[in-house]
């Protein structure tokens, strides 16, 4: 397992970063990357500093980290939207978009500070001779700001999504009422390349193309000042949130080691009103979890569906006892299945939902960036037991699935591309660094050695 999961991620380097998988991702992905150099650090803590570096050379002037870096070299018609879609370098000019690098102009969750602070504690020696949170600090924190400062589009302290890929679950049922507002682009405007690699009824349907579409149109015609956009999707995500307060207290780690002294309670301050906020405007304590926020419906209200985002926040540290109790009972009860004899992993979406489908991307299928978040969120809460018994589930379903993108939740079939780059960068991360606490930890030295640059 550990030599097939390797061998995936020396495949999918591409030189100065990884590919998510070839065929159907063949550019660099933002949350993506985070999670790899996860894993990458079990290799080589130089490669996992480059996975990071080469993504935040292209952050714009407004401290974006685009959600796709992408590579010259790939053909335009390998993936849609290409860059000359975007086209970034001209129509992102005024948000600060590099001038030689194309990017798309949305985000992803921000996971970059907890992974740049596990690559570091992976070897703090190489880490502090090579600068790397030195350098890297002011760029998260330009980040963190760009989403608390320009995002926050409901006045109420959270970061909004403003487009379906943002929150990384592309075609989740809560995204379905927000969406039905948005006119779709006509189907001739556009040519999606993602078929070619696969299956029509694994991936988002057309209509959902349209609008994904019409909604990156209307944000790059507004030239990606977030000021002037429309945004006629306004979503505060759960996971999206909860991944930046859990990496802002990276940042408070982070700028204690290599930041200015005094910026660390800062950090500590900022997640402290996230977190407030997120019990706050996403907590639903009949649901027994966070939903999502369609900040563009009349009264602004919560949206009924359960996705595994609104989970997400267990990865969030100081969370009230009762919150943590409902969200482990969710968890474990008939929408997540948790543990249950028919559930090998927690679903994207609930399992007892009118829209869920074992199959199709994130309406249903499992998958291993969301376990692993659920198990790291699990042994903070204590629930050792249960970590460990998600940590071999997620490691068998991994092994099985020859490293899926993601996989059916009731079989563990794989699903989607296989040899995928965060499965493996994960699935590394389990053998290596935790588990049953009788484990000795079975630390390799490093394998792949890259130059130094
Ligand atoms: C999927 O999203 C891309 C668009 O960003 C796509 O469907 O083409 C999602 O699963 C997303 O979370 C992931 O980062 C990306 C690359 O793995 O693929």
């Amino acid at each position: 397992m550990r030599r097939t999961a390797r061998g995936v991620l020396l495949r999918n380097w591409t030189g100065a970063s990884t590919v998510p998988s070839h065929g159907l991702y063949p550019h660099q992905w933002s949350w993506d990357s985070a999670f790899i150099a996860i894993g990458l650090r079990h290799l080589s803590v130089l490669r996992a500093q480059r996975e990071l570096e080469t993504l935040f050379t292209a952050q714009w002037e407004d401290g974006r980290v685009p959600h796709i870096v992408f590579n010259p070299a790939v053909p335009l018609g390998a993936y849609f939207p290409s860059p000359d879609f975007w086209r970034s370098s001209s129509a992102g000019a005024a948000a600060g978009a590099p001038a030689a690098t194309e990017t798309s102009g949305i985000v992803q969750p921000p996971v970059h500070a907890l992974a740049a602070w596990l690559v570091h504690r992976a070897d703090p020696e190489t880490s502090r001779r090579r600068g790397f949170l030195r350098r890297l600090y002011p760029r998260l924190a330009a980040w963190h700001r760009y989403l608390t400062d320009r995002r926050d589009l409901g006045g109420g302290g959270l970061v909004a999504a403003v487009h379906p890929w943002e929150p990384g679950m592309d075609n989740s049922p809560c995204w379905d009422r927000p969406l039905a507002r948005i006119e779709p682009a006509a189907p001739d405007t556009f040519r999606r390349a993602d078929l070619d690699h696969g299956a029509a009824e694994d991936r988002p349907t057309d209509l959902d193309y349209g609008r994904y579409v019409r909604l990156a149109t209307e944000y790059r015609d507004a030239r990606y000042r977030d000021a002037e956009a429309p945004h006629s999707f306004a979503v505060e995500d759960p996971g999206i949130n909860a991944l930046l307060i859990a990496s802002e207290h990276a940042l408070a780690s982070i700028a204690a080691e290599a930041g200015p002294p005094a910026a660390a309670d800062g950090h500590r301050e900022r997640a402290a009103r996230l977190t407030a906020a997120l019990l706050e405007r996403l907590w639903d304590a009949e649901a027994g979890q966070f939903l999502c926020r369609d900040l563009r419906s009349a009264g602004s209200g919560l949206v009924p569906e359960r996705s595994a985002a609104g989970l997400l926040p267990l990865i969030v540290p100081g969370l009230p006892d009762d919150v943590v109790t409902a969200l482990l009972r969710t968890a474990t009860g008939r929408h997540f299945g948790l543990g249950s004899a028919d559930v090998r992993l927690v679903p994207s979406y609930d399992l007892c939902g009118e829209a869920f489908n074992a199959k199709r991307y994130w309406r249903g299928p499992a998958w291993f960036n969301v376990n692993w978040l659920l198990e790291r969120g699990l042994r903070q809460y204590g629930r050792e037991a249960r970590a460990d018994a998600l940590r071999t589930a997620i490691l068998s379903a991994a092994d099985s699935s020859s490293l899926a993108e993601y996989v059916d939740p009731h079989t563990g079939r794989g699903r989607g591309a296989r040899d995928f780059s965060w499965t493996a960068a994960l699935a590394l991360d389990l053998l290596t660094s935790t588990g049953p606490p009788a484990q000795t930890p079975d630390r390799e030295p490093a394998l792949v050695h890259t130059r130094e640059t």
